[in-house]
């Protein structure tokens, strides 16, 4: 009896801690930590920054752009290419100085860069891979969408107001 109890509560113990440890395991990482999102002290620090941990779906990442005035974005491009070429003007623009999150809902290798100046070249630039790093983040076609139509939107009203003028 008393040691069908004990191992009830043995059981109960290991199944909490499984539990417990299963909520610790979705982390924000501030990218950068304290430096935040900037131009960097070299130009391989974000890379090397990334490549010393490990992302798993659940997990997040934070740009953090507060010190300075100088104006910084978080920028995701689709591919490698896009990315070692600092290629400005596509994929989704984030303006960081609030500070943005982008949630890591996927296992995929995902392409983060500053499309500000020469910021990028500089080293403002980042490689996520997250779990194993296979497959295209799901939540970047839409998003890159909504962003293009947005921005006909734009065109379209400048032309219109032009015509009206
Ligand atoms: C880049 O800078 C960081 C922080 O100062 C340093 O730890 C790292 O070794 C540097 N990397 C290179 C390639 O110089
Ligand atoms: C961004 O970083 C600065 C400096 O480390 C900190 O004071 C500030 O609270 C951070 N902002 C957010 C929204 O976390
Ligand atoms: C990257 O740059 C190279 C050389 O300038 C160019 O040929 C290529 O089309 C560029 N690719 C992208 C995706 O921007
Ligand atoms: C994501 O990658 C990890 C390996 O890092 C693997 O254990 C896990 O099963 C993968 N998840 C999905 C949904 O593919
Ligand atoms: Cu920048």
């Amino acid at each position: 009896m008393a040691g069908r109890l004990s191992f009830t509560v043995g059981f109960l113990i290991v199944a909490s801690v499984g539990l417990l440890h299963g909520a610790c395991a979705a982390t924000t990482y501030t990218v950068g930590d304290d430096l935040g999102w900037t131009v960097p002290p070299n130009s391989s620090y974000y890379e090397e920054w990334a490549s010393q941990r490990t992302f798993q779906i659940g997990d997040s990442i934070f740009f953090n752009s507060t010190t300075g005035n100088d104006h910084h974005t978080a920028t995701e491009v689709a591919t490698r290419e896009e990315y070692d070429n600092c290629t400005k003007n596509m994929g989704k623009i984030f303006d960081v100085n609030a500070g943005v999150q982008f949630p890591l809902d996927a296992n995929a290798t995902r392409y983060f860069l500053c499309s500000e100046g020469t910021h990028c070249v500089q080293g403002q630039k980042m490689i996520i891979q997250v779990g194993d790093g296979i497959g295209a983040p799901p939540s970047f076609a839409a998003p890159s969408l909504a962003a293009a139509t947005a921005a006909s939107a734009l065109f379209f009203s400048t032309v219109v107001i032009f015509f009206l003028n």
